[in-house]
């Protein structure tokens, strides 16, 4: 059932690494809201969808409970908490992995060295998981922030922390030697809710508009002429151009090209398309390619 006002809620990070994409994303979809950090709701002008602001934590229970039909947040949070959620889609940012850090002289090489030691974390659950799955019996110390201090404090022989780029760890004198879990935020959904035919329909229609905006995410929209004896050379040189657009031009003999071109190969195959005969080579941003 919708709620009351026949509107769906979303929840999001209300104020942390994952707040400014998550915004983006919503706004890529063409989405219209104001988006104020203090306040809970945030309601979508356009859309039959509120955006509940709230800590990262909290979003898998809410949308587990159906407090939220939809939320934001991190495959580690899902994972911890064990919360029963439909993973729907994963969004490509907040991108982390959750491993084991010990000193820098520590004796400990591989997993079966953490037998009998002292493993401090905020991921309990995750890590005894990853434990049992190596037959490693460890003590694994619950702790509730600052992981990366308990092993200079004597509180644990090793610790089991989120790392993107590795600096905290090496700052607090610690190696990173193994994976426990590899994470990126995904888009989660309550399970009654897409049992809901009305939600089912608007939780679609958001969805399709995400995955646009997400395989428009790094591309970029090219046109060139040519002159049509180039045009082999030139489906050679950009691998990607597999079935491009060719629109015959007025002046004979010539042709304009359109593809769908990766932004990272682009300014490296510009000049080989010129010598191979393109030219008027416009290249223009993709907001979303619905597929
Ligand atoms: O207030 P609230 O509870 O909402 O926020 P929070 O402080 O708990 O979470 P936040 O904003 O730090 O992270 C939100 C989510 O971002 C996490 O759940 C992960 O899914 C993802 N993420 C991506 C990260 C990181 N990268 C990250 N580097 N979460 C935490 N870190 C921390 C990590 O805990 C460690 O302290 O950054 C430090 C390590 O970073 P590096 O770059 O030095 O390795
Ligand atoms: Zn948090």
């Amino acid at each position: 059932m919708l709620a009351k006002n026949g509107r769906m809620k979303i929840a999001m990070q209300r104020s942390g690494r994952l707040t400014e994409e998550s915004v983006a994303l919503l706004r890529a979809c063409g989405l219209n809201f104001e988006f104020l950090k203090q306040s809970l709701y945030s309601p979508c002008k356009n859309f039959d969808l509120d955006i509940l602001a709230i800590r990262d934590d909290d979003i898998p229970e809410y949308v587990q409970d159906g407090v939220a039909d939809l939320g934001i947040v991190g495959e580690n949070i899902i994972k911890e908490r064990g919360a029963e959620v439909e993973v729907l889609l994963p969004l490509g940012f907040g991108g982390c992995k959750l491993m084991i850090s010990v000193p820098q002289r520590s004796g400990i090489r591989k997993v079966r060295d953490l037998n009998g030691k002292r493993l401090g974390t905020t991921y309990p659950n995750t890590l005894r998981e990853f434990l049992k799955k190596e037959k490693t019996k460890a003590e694994i110390i619950k702790l509730s922030g600052s992981v990366e201090l308990a092993p200079s404090l004597d509180v644990a022989d090793a610790i089991c922390d989120i790392v993107s780029t590795g600096t905290t760890a090496k700052m607090n004198g610690l190696k990173v030697f193994c994976t426990v879990f590899e994470s990126q935020a995904v888009l989660v959904a309550n399970r009654a809710a897409l049992k809901d035919k009305t939600k089912r329909a608007l939780i679609d229609r958001l969805l399709i508009r995400m995955r646009g905006s997400l395989d428009a995410r790094g591309k970029r929209y090219m046109m060139l002429n040519a002159p049509v004896q180039s045009l082999q050379k030139i489906k050679n040189i950009i691998p990607s151009l597999k079935s491009p657009t060719v629109v015959p031009l007025a002046e004979a003999g010539m042709v304009a090209v359109h593809s769908v071109i990766a932004e990272d190969v682009f300014w490296d195959v510009m000049e080989k398309l010129k010598a191979a005969g393109a030219s008027g080579i416009v290249v223009t941003p993709i907001e979303t390619i619905i597929r």
